[in-house]
């Protein structure tokens, strides 16, 4: 199959999840792009989600780092790395090269991740260098080495639709991994295969389920210890590992039965009913065609690598791994969480999947020619912040991630950076909240973007595939490989890195990955060890391993070898679940954080686009209804979360589909889009002992409402920036920008401010100050350049019919005169469907008018038939979809 393809069209990869799609992007020649889903990407054969779809709208450079600057001031790239060597000579003099440290991101692309690696640890010689990596599946990295001996993901895509039961525990697929739910969706259509859902919150993902099980936090290892005590009393056991007295099963089995002696423990302990758990098991029992996928709710977790072994265990003691159709598939969240742990970006790593061994450490110390090669494992991220704190580390380089809002206590972190002597951050922002944040001497690196960069990333499967460059380098923006290597030169290692290409840096760790390496180590990419740059630069996605001998393996262990001493996998005894959130009369509730459809992490990118930002324009918090009831809030008030480390202010969400006692806030908006909605100052992130990554899903928290006078909007052309005493959130809206406000300023303030903004244009007024009511649209010529609408509290203006109008740069009468009555001609009420912008209302008339189906549905309105993200949504909304709830 061979699409027809325009000339200038590049093929590259998806810079969001790590489902990892290829993507066809053509310039348009203005800085611009159209992207369209490769066809020929094996990941996704041409579809996109909501946020690939609409990576066209996040290249403009409005807020783009384009220059280096030192100290708030613009340098040339010379002076600017010299002042980053001169620096980190200076600390490592003063203090020893370990006061140095590296906190780098899986979204670098494996080039850049590999220079970094092998700068700090071989060159400067300082272990202390982890990665948003290790809050993100860094547990599932550890429970994949105790139990197979390597990091190795063991199934690839295919297994996902060849299984006949895929349990998702953890994981909302439907709004995380969209491309990989659609496949899951269509495996359902086509071979009937069974959705099982694993999570405290009745997600999107969990709405689409055949059985939801909504566990209590943090009790999955009592759940999958009872499957495994049921697996081994209903004889499901594979005689080959359960029979293997060196491979650990009857301690595993041992401890399974301690945790949950009965079916009763489980069901008390989870808080599921027993026909609910049995459901489960007698699934799980008897299909053998299982996937076991898992993701942030598994990973992030005080307990993340028990979670990720109690599954391995169920699917080592079935013997279901590494077949057509099964395993347990750890889905990678960034498009580079693979290629960080292919070059050991991890702490507790060394490189090329090797660790400290002597006879590792050795091997590559005499590979890179290193003098100053480390010998055991770094500081963890939230130990190593914690050393920023304690003055141990002087100097700090972050690359390609935002601590201050995705850290856990990240005020703690706001704070100690502010101790450093030397500060270095590589963005392609200006205004992310980490790249705002200063140090004693503060160095602002400007890095390429997606679509001007060029290497590879390698997907959840592992898969490696280019990302390719198809617009030029903005200002002076360069590769942050390029940055790195040229401090490796400044500091004396002109022979290590004196790279020329992408391509060379590509060789060299792929090569690394060959060296001494006979089939001992799972990481070989040897057979890409010689690639020609032209090879480099046509390179398919490829999975590894992928030795100079040959022999493509999509799955591994089916033979049963595993990359243990002695080639046996290992069963884990697990802890029973730490069930007490601590909560407490104080903070009686758990604050669980996580993601929206739409947006990506700090939205620095999907930030810009207006269509990804109507699914939800702003920071909220989801509360049970009884919760609601019981804090004195309802739907669209502003609350205030707080737990030990902070305190944040939302939108209330009332929603079922989180539990009574949990609340649950989205982790994307941070102190350049809200006035005070940082997921990072509130998490509490005790690390998990095995691996060190924090926990993000269960912080005791409280609830307060907090009154504000007034609420209201201010659509204008350009950001405008709120008063200081405001609660606001900005967000794209088409034709510029949305800042959504609370105030306690009375409507003639109001008025005098816009008059203040907007001098010099006419002003079209609506006001009715006895009943704190004011409208205001202002107009520059004809041209609409503004407007406002302010309303006490609790008759929050809606901003649907306004947002609509505003996208029209010149309105006629009768769109003047609904501007200021705030009607519209027709509801729309807020997006689903992203893509297309179609709002509820439409969608509900739609099936008002008899669209029953999802296909009848698109048909009428054009909802859900792009990407298909809002799918699950336009579901939920359909006649038979009530019936179901209802039965
Ligand atoms: N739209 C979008 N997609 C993304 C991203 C994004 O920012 N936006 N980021 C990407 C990245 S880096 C990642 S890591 C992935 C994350 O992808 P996911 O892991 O799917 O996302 P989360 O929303 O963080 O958390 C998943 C679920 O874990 C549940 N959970 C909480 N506690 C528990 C528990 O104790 N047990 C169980 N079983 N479940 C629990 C939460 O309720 C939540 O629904 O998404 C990737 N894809
Ligand atoms: N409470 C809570 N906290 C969380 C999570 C949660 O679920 N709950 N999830 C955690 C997880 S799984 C993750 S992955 C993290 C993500 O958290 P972060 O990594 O902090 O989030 P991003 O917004 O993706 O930050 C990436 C930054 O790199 C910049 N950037 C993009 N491309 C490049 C490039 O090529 N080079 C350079 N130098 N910079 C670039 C972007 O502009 C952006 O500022 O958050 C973690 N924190
Ligand atoms: S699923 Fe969506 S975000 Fe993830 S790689 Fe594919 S298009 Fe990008
Ligand atoms: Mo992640």
């Amino acid at each position: 199959m061979t699409a027809h393809v325009p000339e200038q069209t590049v093929r590259t990869t998806c810079p969001y999840c790590g489902v990892g799609c290829g993507v066809l992007a053509t310039p348009d020649g203005q800085g611009g792009a159209t992207v369209a889903g490769d066809p020929e990407h094996p990941a996704n054969l041409g579809r996109l989600c909501s946020k690939g779809s609409a990576l066209g709208e996040t290249l403009s450079l409005e807020n783009r780092l384009l220059h280096p600057q030192v100290d708030g001031v613009r340098q040339s790239w010379e002076s600017a790395l010299g002042t980053v060597a001169g620096g980190l000579r200076k600390v490592a003099e003063q203090h020893g090269p370990d006061a140095i440290a590296f906190y780098l991101s899986g979204q670098l692309l494996t080039e850049d991740y590999y220079v970094a690696n092998k700068l700090a640890k071989g060159f400067i010689g300082t272990p202390h260098v982890d990665t948003n990596s290790r809050l993100c599946m860094s547990s599932a990295v550890a429970a994949h080495r105790r139990a197979f001996g390597s990091d190795t993901v063991p199934g690839c895509y295919e297994d996902l639709d060849e299984a006949d039961l895929i349990v998702l525990t953890g994981s909302n697929t439907a709004w995380c991994h969209p491309i990989l739910f659609r496949r899951m969706v269509d495996a359902r259509a086509k071979r009937g295969t069974k959705l099982v859902v694993i999570d405290p919150r009745r997600t999107q993902t969990g709405e689409e389920a055949d059985l939801f099980l909504g566990l209590k936090p943090g009790s999955d290892t009592a759940l999958f210890s009872g499957l495994l005590v049921h697996l081994a009393d209903t004889n499901m056991l594979a005689a080959r590992f359960a029979a293997d007295p060196t491979a650990g099963f009857e301690a595993a089995l041992a401890r399974a039965r301690l945790i949950v002696p009965d079916r009763a423990a489980v069901a008390r302990l989870t808080g599921l009913t027993d026909a609910e758990i049995g459901a489960f098991y007698d699934l799980f029992a008897r299909t053998e065609r299982v996937v076991t996928a898992f993701s942030m709710g598994v990973n992030q977790s005080a307990q993340g690598t028990d979670k990720g072994n109690a599954i391995i265990n169920c699917h080592l003691a079935t013997g279901r791994i590494g077949r057509p159709g099964m395993g347990p598939f750890s889905l990678t969240g960034q498009p580079n969480a693979m290629g960080g742990r292919e070059v050991g970006g991890l702490a507790n790593m060394l490189a090329a999947h090797m660790h400290f061994a002597p006879e590792e450490v050795d091997r590559v110390r005499r590979f890179w020619n290193a003098p100053n090669i480390i010998t055991g494992e770094g500081m963890k991220a939230v130990a190593l912040f914690e050393a920023i704190q304690r003055g141990k580390i002087k100097a700090l380089w972050v690359m390609g991630t935002n601590p201050i809002v995705s850290m856990p206590r990240a005020d703690l972190i706001k704070a100690a950076i502010a101790k450093l002597d030397l500060y270095v951050v590589s963005e392609v922002v200006a205004d992310s909240d980490t790249a705002r944040a200063t140090g004693r001497r503060t160095v602002l690196l400007p890095a390429l973007a997606w679509g001007e960069k060029d290497g590879t990333v390698t997907n959840s499967e592992r898969r490696i595939s280019r990302q390719r460059r198809f617009l030029k380098a903005p200002g002076e923006a360069r590769p942050d490989w390029v940055a790195l290597a040229d401090v490796g030169r400044r500091l004396g290692h002109g022979h290590a890195f004196g790279f020329t290409s992408t391509a060379a840096v590509f060789r060299q760790h792929a090569s690394l990955s060959a060296f001494e390496n006979n089939g001992t180590r799972d990481f070989d990419l040897g057979g890409l060890a010689d690639l020609s740059d032209a090879a480099y630069e046509a390179n398919a996605p490829v999975q590894w391993p992928l030795p100079k001998r040959g022999g493509i393996r999509p799955r591994l262990f089916a033979d049963g070898r595993f990359y243990t001493f002695d080639g046996r996998a290992r069963f884990v005894a697990v802890q029973a679940p730490a069930l007490a959130q601590a909560v407490s009369a104080e903070r009686p509730l758990v604050l669980n954080t996580g993601r929206v459809r739409d947006h990506w992490h700090t939205m620095t990118r999907t930030g810009k686009s207006q269509r990804l930002s109507a699914h939800r324009a702003v920071p909220f918090v989801e509360v049970h209804p009884d919760d609601a009831a019981r804090f004195g809030l309802t739907d669209g008030a502003i609350a205030a979360v707080s737990t030990e480390h902070g305190s944040a202010e939302l939108e209330v969400m009332v929603s079922a589909g989180v539990a009574p006692g949990s609340l649950f806030m989205p982790m994307h908006w941070s102190d350049a889009t809200a006035s005070k909605a940082r997921v990072g100052a509130l998490a509490r992130g005790v690390p998990d002992p095995v691996s060190g990554q924090p926990e993000l899903k269960a912080t005791p928290a409280t609830l307060a409402p907090v009154a504000y006078r007034a609420r209201g909007y201010l659509l204008s052309r350009e950001p405008v920036a709120s008063p200081p005493d405001w609660w606001w959130a900005r967000a794209a809206v088409a034709g510029g920008w949305g800042l959504l406000f609370a105030t306690q300023d009375g409507s003639r303030e109001i008025a005098m401010l816009m008059r203040g903004l907007f001098q010099g244009c006419e002003l079209a007024e609506y006001a009715d100050h006895a009943r704190g009511r004011y409208r205001c649209a202002v107009y520059d010529g004809s041209r609409l350049v503004a407007c406002l609408a302010y309303a006490p509290g609790e008759a929050r203006p809606d901003w649907e019919a306004a947002k609509a109008l505003f996208a029209l740069d010149v309105p006629e009468t009768p769109e003047r005169r609904a501007l200021l009555s705030g009607r519209a001609a027709t509801a729309m009420g807020p997006v689903v469907c992203a893509c297309h912008g179609v709002g509820l209302d439409v969608i509900n008339a739609a099936i008002a008018a008899g669209a029953h189906s999802v296909e009848a549905v698109g048909a009428a309105c054009k909802a859900g038939t792009n990407c298909g993200s809002c799918i699950p949504e336009i579901r939920k909304l359909l006649p038979d979809a009530l019936a179901r709830s209802a039965a």
